[in-house]
């Protein structure tokens, strides 16, 4: 999916023209894999763009950072503005948001100490993540080859651009054999995530989703669509899944900002009912809630010209 190219891009607390958002070949953070970042997506709603989730996003940029013993030179609502004024300044009705704080040109070597923090917001048009026919079809999912990695190895709390390099060997490894996405088991053998999304199974009637401690990332997606369906009266866990558990699983979602809510058609070969009752009914909510048409969600959508 080449990037399509918008107007601004917001560096260091100014908003500089796309051609000319450049960095140094020797940032820190190119060579160490050691940024924070986000992935937020802002939504058209009837009250011009909203971004879904903006300072919940920007609190995990935080605590990423934290993670890495990052200072980020900014606040929590230094952020929330740049974020907006980025997607203000795109005119565009809908986007996605990449924030990310990285150590910038002037330090080599792997003591981070002194070096200085740089953070930029980017915004671009992107649509369906996982394939045009997620939606129609849902997703071919492989069990990876590929560990997720461990707590004590790279943390996956934190969003940290080096724990991609994991995600990019299992999300190639899927492609070249034929599948649309991985799912990744840590360690111990359970079930952590995707690549860029965490799941979701059905088992006897009960979602179930993988916590931190089993490797995920805690997704803002994941989140809201355990509200939605703790609202619609589903029996929601966050708990330990299994590969057996995923074969037999009655449906099966995966989910994330980019990605959405994406049914699962099949995992390595075993097809999985699809789309899901649960699922479709989550999916079509979580398109309304991020779009500020449920009303009990609508502080989820951060407006851009609040
Ligand atoms: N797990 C991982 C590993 C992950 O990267 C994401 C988001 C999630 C779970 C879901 O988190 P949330 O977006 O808060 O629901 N992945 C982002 C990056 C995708 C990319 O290719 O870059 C995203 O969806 O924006």
């Amino acid at each position: 999916m080449p990037i399509e190219a918008t107007k601004q891009i917001w560096m260091n607390g100014t908003l500089v023209d796309w051609d000319d958002a450049k960095i140094h070949i020797l940032t820190h953070s190119l060579h160490y894999g050691t940024g924070v970042f986000e992935g937020i997506r802002a939504y058209e709603t009837d009250r011009g763009p909203a971004i879904f989730r903006l300072t919940d996003h920007i609190e995990r940029l935080f605590n990423s950072a934290k993670i890495l013993m990052m200072e980020i030179p900014y606040s929590v609502d230094d952020l929330v503005t740049a974020c907006k004024d980025t997607v203000r300044a795109s005119g565009l009705p809908s986007c996605y948001v990449r924030p990310i704080a990285y150590y910038g040109y002037g330090e080599m070597g792997l003591n981070t100490l002194p070096c200085s923090v740089d953070v930029s917001v980017a915004c671009w048009p992107w649509g369906a993540y996982l394939g045009d026919d997620a939606a129609s079809k849902g997703v071919r999912m492989k069990i990876s080859s590929w560990a997720r990695h461990d707590h004590n190895v790279m943390p996956p709390a934190s969003k940290t651009t080096g724990n991609y390099v994991n995600s990019s060997l299992a999300k190639v490894e899927a492609l070249k054999a034929g599948y649309d996405e991985a799912i990744m088991l840590n360690t111990d053998g359970y079930v952590s995530e995707c690549t860029g999304e965490n799941i979701f199974a059905v088992r006897n009637g009960v979602l179930i989703t993988p916590p931190l401690s089993a490797g995920a990332l805690e997704g803002i997606t994941q989140d809201s669509v355990m509200t939605i369906a703790r609202d619609h009266g589903y029996d929601v866990r966050l708990d330990h899944l299994t590969r057996s558990d995923l074969y037999i699983a009655e449906e099966m979602f995966v989910c994330g900002t980019a990605a959405e809510v994406s049914a699962v058609n099949s995992v390595d070969d075993r097809e999985i009912p699809c789309p899901g009752p649960r699922t479709q009914v989550i999916a079509a909510e979580y398109a309304r809630a991020v779009r500020g048409q449920v009303d009990q969600y609508k502080s989820w959508c951060e407006r851009v010209d609040e």
